[in-house]
């Protein structure tokens, strides 16, 4: 009996055990009345928190972390405004398949349904944002539904999994094992490729005049750039990206496209209109890509190497579908040799539309700063080695098109849900989960306003970041579909009066420097960034700036304007 006694523990000590057996290193959240007894085992200091200012915020953050770092991000918020406040992350996290495990407060058990203080029905709202979701009714069900949870959000397509912790369960004590067997039968996630299928995909690679591959995100979240790399190469395909499947290739790479897509390169949108072999890798066919999805590369016999069946033919009709982890399908494909018809015409094409048309932006311009110039320069000065974060925008756009990424996990964007105000906590949990890497944030005068607060967590944990605010006093995305497609009409897209950016560093007490000359451009980002600090650069640019080239909503890749 005293044995027995000696091992019961409280529902929160129970879950803090849990934590560390899922190796979790860190843990993004923000305490309230229906998580005070966690918070309470927290101070025990088993695991470190970071307390960000919003819940949006450490949702972000723990996404940041978990995009630099290929680990799952661990978030606590309370209930109700808690938890409401996390949708936005959670839903971001799930349009990005980013591992996450969210542990929400609830009120009692028995005031569930009641209309409680603080009550909300977490279950419900976020059922259709969530790769899965568990609302604990036992203490020691804990350890089990953990275990579940971890496992779910980082296999198969990865993806958010919410817990939902009414108070009593995380207070009435329970002698539960922490070690448990995993036991999901019905969850089996489809990890190696069908043979037969990778060798008819080899067959079509070998007969192909025009083959081409296409990388989105699963190559990163598999990890498969090495063998990626290797594909490519071995056979001299010519490749292009999705926005999140950046860094996969590096920029500089021969056969590298660039980003296909409404603001990709031309080169890349050309040969996805000509090939006859399209061999899409972990990407999947979203809109910003295949606008039109019946003028998509209708030229071509269609591969699809995707983790997720519900993604096969979703959009796109498949000829050769492969359901499997990219880096198990690359290496089956390495395995099998073939020869291959004589491609040179096809890569000749490729590279001299590459070198004919750039991404461009007029560099004669003498009496405003160009955006993209700021990022192309911040590129060399980091010699394309820095985890680059973005927010969502104009800006955003240009980090992709002039940053020269050359690694995996480099960038850290909201690709699927497009989230403003993402940028700066994202940014700030990418140097807490890489600390020893450089990180920079180009982020608008919009977004920016969106999350600032989360500043005031920068210096706490010794996390120093370079903000680069892109300042053209404007929505500019909001503005250029304005003025593009609206008649110039501007409604609600040109901010009138703005806050003093550099004050607002400094009451966050970091430093700030304010860069409006163009003639000096160069130098004063070189000089900010020998700041070992944190801080923040706000560019006046240019503000009347489009991105281009611009493939408009709903047209086909060749359709694009900004080309000459
Ligand atoms: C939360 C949220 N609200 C609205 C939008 C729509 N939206 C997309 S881009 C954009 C403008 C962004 O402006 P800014 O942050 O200044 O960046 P810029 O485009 O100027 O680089 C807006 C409003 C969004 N993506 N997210």
């Amino acid at each position: 009996m005293a044995e027995q006694q000696r091992k019961m523990k409280n529902g929160s000590k129970i879950l803090i055990e849990a934590l560390l057996k899922q190796k979790v290193e860190m843990i993004f959240g923000y305490p309230g009345g229906a998580v005070l007894p966690l918070y309470d085992a927290l101070y025990d200091g088993d695991i470190p928190h970071i307390l960000t200012r919003h819940e949006q915020g450490a949702v972000h953050a723990a996404e940041g972390y978990a995009k630099a770092t290929g680990k799952p991000g661990v978030v606590i918020v309370t209930s109700g405004p808690g938890a409401t406040n996390a949708i936005t992350g959670i839903a971001d996290a799930m349009s990005d398949s980013i591992p996450m495990v969210v542990f929400t407060g609830q009120v009692l058990t028995d005031g569930i349904g009641k209309d409680a203080f603080q009550e909300a029905d977490v279950i419900g709202l976020t059922m259709p944002i969530t790769k899965n979701n568990y609302q604990v009714r036992e203490t020691k069900e804990l350890p089990r539904i953990i275990e579940e949870a971890f496992h779910i959000a980082t296999t198969g397509r990865k993806g958010p999994v919410v817990i939902d912790l009414p108070k009593d369960i995380t207070i009435m004590e329970s002698d539960a094992e922490i070690e448990v067997k995993l036991n999901l039968p019905s969850y089996q996630p489809t990890v190696k490729p069908n043979k037969l299928q990778v060798k008819k995909l080899m067959e079509a690679l070998a007969t192909a005049k025009k083959p081409l591959v296409l990388v989105g995100a699963g190559v990163l979240h598999a990890d498969a750039g090495k063998e990626l790399l290797a594909f490519i190469n071995k056979y001299q395909v010519p490749a292009l990206s999705s926005l999140l499947g950046l860094g996969a290739i590096p920029t500089e790479h021969e056969l590298f496209l660039g980003m296909g897509g409404m603001h990709g390169s031309f080169a890349a949108n050309m040969a996805l209109t000509d090939c006859d072999l399209l061999i899409n890798i972990g990407s999947r066919f979203d809109d910003r890509l295949a606008s039109a999805p019946k003028e998509f590369a209708s030229n071509a016999m269609i591969a699809h190497v995707d983790i997720d069946p519900a993604e096969i033919g979703k959009i796109i009709e498949t000829q050769i579908p492969i359901v499997a982890d990219a880096k198990e399908t690359l290496k089956e494909m390495l395995k099998i040799e073939v020869t291959c018809t004589d491609t040179t015409d096809w890569k000749k094409l490729n590279l001299s539309r590459k070198k004919l048309h750039p991404f461009k932006y007029d560099k004669e311009q003498t009496t405003e700063i160009k955006p993209q110039k700021v990022i192309e320069f911040i590129g060399e000065l980091t010699k394309g080695e820095a985890i680059v974060a973005t927010d969502v925008g104009q800006h955003q756009m240009w980090a992709a098109q002039f940053y020269p990424f050359k690694n995996e996990k480099q960038l850290i964007t909201s690709g699927g849900l497009g989230t403003m105000g993402y940028g700066i906590p994202a940014a700030i949990g990418a140097k807490l989960g890489c600390p020893d890497k450089e990180v920079v944030l180009f982020v608008g005068d919009g977004g920016f306003q969106m999350t600032n607060q989360e500043l005031a967590i920068l210096n706490i944990y010794n996390s120093p970041i370079k903000i680069v605010i892109l300042n053209n006093r404007s929505l500019g995305m909001v503005r250029q579909w304005q003025e593009s497609f609206f008649n110039e009409r501007r409604s609600e897209s040109v901010f009138e009066s703005q806050p003093d950016f550099v004050k607002m560093a400094e009451a966050y007490h970091i430093k700030g420097v304010r860069l409006d000359n163009p003639a000096t451009v160069e130098a004063d980002l070189t000089e900010a960034f020998k700041e070992t600090g944190s801080i923040l650069i706000e560019v006046m640019v240019s503000p009347t700036e489009h991105v281009l080239p611009m493939v408009p909503a709903g047209k086909a890749n060749y359709q694009m304007l900004g080309v000459d």
